[in-house]
């Protein structure tokens, strides 16, 4: 099993389907590392603390988080599942990017951008991530939010571990035209 293929099982269990895993996670989206461990084992999959180490430390998007202790790993974010990952509110930048894809655009630009089955709305930084994002589904498109002026009409905004932007919802009138 390589890196890859480990990355997106641990994706699949610690942010839609823990029970693929006969896992639980805490409510703020922790597993407990040794129980991941062990049942990756026990389903066949060569791995061992040092693997999984790897796996989060050298993950493109750094997708994972090991606790200062080594003894839990968590998404970063990306969950469908119901879980508080405890992010502190924080003020976004003036312009945010979602990538999405062209079949899409006429159900955003009449419902505004929804969080579907995930727990938040995804928005990149920069224009760059939100191409790769949006390539995800199909042909691209990339809209530009107006996020400072959503914080200061009192929506609230997070920032994952590893950089994206999360947010509720985003009504048509905040994308910049
Ligand atoms: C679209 C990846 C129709 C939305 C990325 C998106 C991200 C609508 C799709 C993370 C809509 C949901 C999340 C509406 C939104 N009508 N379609 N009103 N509102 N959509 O995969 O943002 O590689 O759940 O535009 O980097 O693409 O997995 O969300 O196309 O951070 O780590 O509904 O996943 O990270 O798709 O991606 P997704 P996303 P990972």
């Amino acid at each position: 099993m390589n890196t890859k293929h480990i990355s997106r099982f641990l994706s699949l269990v610690l942010r839609h389907k823990p029970a693929a895993l006969n896992i639980e996670l805490d409510p703020q989206g922790w597993a407990q590392l040794d129980e991941v461990i062990e049942k990756m084992q026990r389903k066949g999959m060569k791995v061992d603390e040092k693997t999984i180490q790897e796996v989060v430390a050298s993950n493109d998007k750094q997708r994972f988080k090991l606790d200062l202790a080594k003894r839990r790993i968590r998404a970063n974010q990306g969950h469908s599942i119901d879980i508080d990952l405890a992010l502190a509110p924080i003020e976004p930048p003036s312009r945010l990017y979602h990538g999405t894809a062209s079949r899409f655009i006429d159900s955003i630009r009449e419902k505004g951008l929804i969080k579907g089955s995930r727990q938040h709305v995804h928005l990149s930084f920069d224009k760059t991530t939100a191409h790769k994002v949006g390539s995800r589904h199909g042909k691209p498109v990339i809209l530009e939010i107006e996020a400072k002026r959503m914080f200061d009409d009192g929506f609230t905004f997070y920032r994952s571990e590893n950089g994206v932007w999360l947010t509720d919802r985003i009504p048509v009138e905040y994308f910049s035209v």
